[in-house]
C-alpha cells in the first residue's frame, strides 16, 4: 500500500514536513500571492487522506462528498467557521483546530491594536512619513488614555482571559460577557460579569473575541453601536462576520463611537478602496492575530501531529468535538 496523502492548502516550510515524510506523502499549494482555487482544492481533496486547511478554505458537503479517502481535516486556526462540522461528522471525517497555542500571541496582537487605536500610532507614523510634523503642539495626536479605563471583553475563552490578564497589568477595570460565567476570572482578575447591554454601555474599550456562529453573526449591529459610549473604541480580533460593517461605518461617521481597530473583516483580504481604509479613526490589520513565527510554527506542528495521529488510527490532540 502506498503512503497516505496529505494536501496542504498553503505554503508551509518543507523543514516542518521532514519528520513525517517517511509515513506520508505531501502535496502543497505553493503560491502565496493567491489562495488555492476551489477547483484545485476539490480535485486534491478527491485523492487526499488528510487536509491541512486555513480559514479561507471552505470545507463543505460538496467537498466532503467527493473525498472518499478523507479522514481528517486539520484547520490552522482556533476558529473553524469555514468547516461544516456536521457534514464532516456525517462523512466520518475528524476535524481538528489549534486552540491554546495561539492564545497569548493573539491577545498580544489584540492589545497592540487597542493601544495603536487609542494612542493613534498609525496616524502618528504616517504624519512623519508625509513630512507633516511641523511643530510640537499640546494636543498634536492626543489620543485616549488606557489606564484606569474599562475594557469590555465579549467572549471569555482562552484568548479573552489572556487579554483580561494584560488589561489588569495596565490598571484597567475588566468587564466581560460570555455564555457561561467564569468564576476563576472573576476571582483572580477581578473581572465583572456584565450583561451584553451593560458591557456596551459601561466599557471604554470593547473587544470582540467571540467565535463566528449563527448566534454571534452581526452581534455588533446598529443597536449595539448606539448603546456604546461616544468615546468608545471597538476592537475586533475574532471574525468580521460578528460585525455589521455598514453599521460600524455609520457609527463612526455619526460620532456614536470614537474609533475602531480591526484585524478581521467580513470578506478578506480587503483592498485599499475598502471604506475602513485610510480613515484616521480606524486601524486595519491583515488578520495577523496569531502571526508570530513561533506561534505559526507551533500551530503547523499541531496540525501535522493531529493529521498524523488520525491517519495512524490514534486520537488527535485537539479535535473540535
Ligand atoms: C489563523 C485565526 O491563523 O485561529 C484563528 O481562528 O483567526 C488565526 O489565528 C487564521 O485564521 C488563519 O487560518
Amino acid at each position: 500500500m502506498g503512503k497516505a496523502t496529505i494536501y496542504i492548502t498553503r505554503n508551509i516550510p518543507e523543514a516542518l514536513l521532514k519528520p513525517y515524510e517517511e509515513s506520508f506523502s505531501f502535496r502543497m499549494w505553493e503560491r502565496e500571492d493567491v489562495r488555492v482555487p476551489r477547483d484545485v482544492l476539490l480535485e486534491e481533496a478527491k485523492h487526499a487522506d488528510g487536509l491541512l486547511t486555513v480559514l479561507s478554505d471552505n470545507v463543505d458537503e460538496e467537498l466532503l462528498a467527493q473525498a472518499p479517502n478523507l479522514k481528517v481535516v486539520a484547520n490552522l486556526a482556533v476558529g473553524y467557521d469555514n468547516i461544516d462540522v456536521d457534514a464532516a461528522n456525517k462523512h466520518q471525517v475528524i476535524v481538528t483546530n489549534t486552540p491554546d497555542v495561539l492564545s497569548e500571541t493573539t491577545a498580544d496582537l489584540g492589545f497592540a491594536l487597542l493601544m495603536a487605536t487609542a494612542r493613534r500610532i498609525v496616524e502618528a507614523s504616517t504624519l512623519i512619513e508625509q513630512d507633516k510634523w511641523n511643530e510640537w503642539a499640546p494636543y498634536l495626536l492626543a489620543g485616549a488614555d488606557i489606564h484606569h479605563k474599562t475594557i469590555g471583553i465579549l467572549g471569555m475563552g482562552r484568548i479573552g482571559e489572556a487579554i483580561a490578564k494584560r488589561a489588569t497589568g495596565f490598571n484597567m477595570n475588566v468587564r466581560y460577557h460570555n455564555r457561561n460565567r467564569k468564576p476563576a476570572v472573576e476571582q483572580e482578575l477581578g473581572a465583572i460579569y456584565s450583561s451584553f447591554d451593560e458591557l456596551l454601555s459601561e466599557s471604554d474599550f470593547i473587544v470582540s473575541v467571540v467565535p463566528l456562529t449563527q448566534e454571534t453573526a452581526n452581534t455588533f449591529n446598529q443597536v449595539a453601536f448606539e448603546k456604546m459610549k461616544t468615546s468608545a473604541i471597538f476592537i475586533n480580533i475574532s471574525r468580521g462576520g460578528v460585525v455589521d460593517e455598514s453599521a460600524l461605518l455609520e457609527a463612526l461617521d455619526k460620532g456614536e463611537i470614537r474609533a475602531a481597530g480591526l484585524d478581521v473583516f467580513r470578506e478578506e483580504p480587503i483592498r485599499s478602496d475598502h471604506p475602513f481604509v485610510g480613515r484616521d479613526d480606524v486601524v486595519c490589520l491583515p488578520h495577523i492575530g496569531s502571526a508570530s513565527v513561533e506561534t505559526r510554527t507551533t500551530m503547523i506542528q499541531l496540525c501535522l501531529d493531529n493529521i498524523s495521529a488520525v491517519l495512524q488510527g490514534n486520537k488527535p490532540k485537539t479535535p473540535v468535538t
